[in-house]
């Protein structure tokens, strides 16, 4: 299974992330690429490919124009401002504030354009973040020309990004752009399994009305897990795409036997859709370890389900997602890589 990869990733280094109130190193870090890298080494994966370079387009294909040039200029506006610190936001058009008008302030801008504040964009963001996206879209390429399966090692991650959106890690959605260009390469249906701890809400935002993409998520019920305000099991879809949205949330604490059983109803249910292609969103947060996350795989578990994943028989890209227990990243990300290739 060819791994793609950029040494681009390293440019998305902020300093901070707000958690409990507190300013602490990010939990999504480098460190994780190197360590998932050094696994994929020791166990005998090849060297990891330099993505091409596809330009913007087909991440223009995905997300709205104006949030595009607000991430490419954020940094800049914000410096200029005078500010000290990363860009951290602090005002949101919430319920009750309702004039949804992009402001010119950059104060402004941030917050119209985030979901989450734990978040700082710093310097070099959106080209770590554009760099993902080609990443992603070179994975993508892989399985246009045949191959069975790939894996984009993307960093930052991208499935809380929706059209307009940036928060959770994230900035450009680089599962839905690889979906994206998969649909505009010729695939006719193709299905977005994510099975990173937290929901994909911004995947779910971006194919919600269309019947050609299916996306399904596993993940933590958002009552008690983030991203909070979506995810709820009662989210089928809108219009054309009803029934081309399923949410499988569970609670705390749940075993790796009740996370299986739920990947088989999902699998059944990719099944009877018929894709063509499979996207899976690959967060190993899952792990009972992670500092932010409440499920309690063990990393064999990660094995048996890439193996499941393998005898689902679609050609398959594994795009990077979530994962904090950095120690373990590796092992856990190469078991589904290897467990996928041994069925
Ligand atoms: C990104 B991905 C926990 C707060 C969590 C952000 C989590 C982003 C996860 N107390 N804040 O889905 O792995
Ligand atoms: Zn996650």
């Amino acid at each position: 299974m060819d791994i793609i990869y950029s040494e681009s990733h390293r440019l998305r280094a902020p300093k901070f992330e707000l958690t409990g109130g507190l300013l602490v190193p990010p939990f999504e870090c480098p460190e994780r690429l190197d360590i998932i890298l050094a696994e994929a080494k020791a166990r005998g994966f090849d060297a990891p490919i330099a993505p091409d370079d596809h330009g913007l387009a087909p991440i223009q294909a995905v997300h709205d124009r104006d949030y595009l040039n607000f991430l490419k200029t954020c940094w800049d506006e914000w410096s200029a401002e005078g500010f000290k610190g990363e860009a951290i936001a602090n005002v949101f058009p919430s319920r009750r504030m309702t004039r949804l008008v992009v402001p010119s302030d950059i104060e402004g801008k941030l917050g119209y354009y985030c979901l989450a504040n734990e978040t700082a964009i710093s310097p070099g963001t959106w080209e770590a973040a554009v760099g993902s996206a080609q990443v992603a879209l070179s994975g993508a390429d892989r399985l246009l020309a045949g191959q069975r399966s790939a894996f984009a090692l993307c960093r930052p991650p991208g499935h809380h990004a929706a059209q307009d959106m940036f928060g959770g890690y994230c900035f450009i959605n680089n599962a839905a752009v690889a979906a994206q260009h998969l649909r505009d390469q010729g695939a006719k249906r193709v299905a977005i399994l994510d099975v990173d701890f937290h929901h994909g809400n911004g995947t779910q935002a971006i194919f919600y009305d269309r019947a050609d993409v299916l996306v399904v998520n596993i993940h933590g019920d958002p009552d008690r897990a983030f991203p909070h305000f979506l995810g709820g099991a009662d989210e089928r879809g809108e219009g054309a795409g009803v029934g081309a949205t399923l949410n499988y949330p569970l609670p705390e604490g749940c075993s790796f036997e009740r996370w299986f059983e739920v990947l088989e109803l999902a699998l059944a249910e990719i099944e009877g859709w018929g894709a063509d292609a499979l996207v899976v969103s690959l967060g190993v947060d899952t792990y009972e370890e992670d500092p932010i996350s409440f499920f309690k795989l063990k990393s064999a578990d990660f094995s048996t389900y890439g193996q499941r994943l393998g005898r689902q028989g679609l050609p398959t890209l594994f795009v990077m997602e979530g994962g904090y227990a950095v120690e373990a990243i590796g092992v856990n990300t190469i078991n589904v890589l290897e467990g996928f290739a041994q069925a």
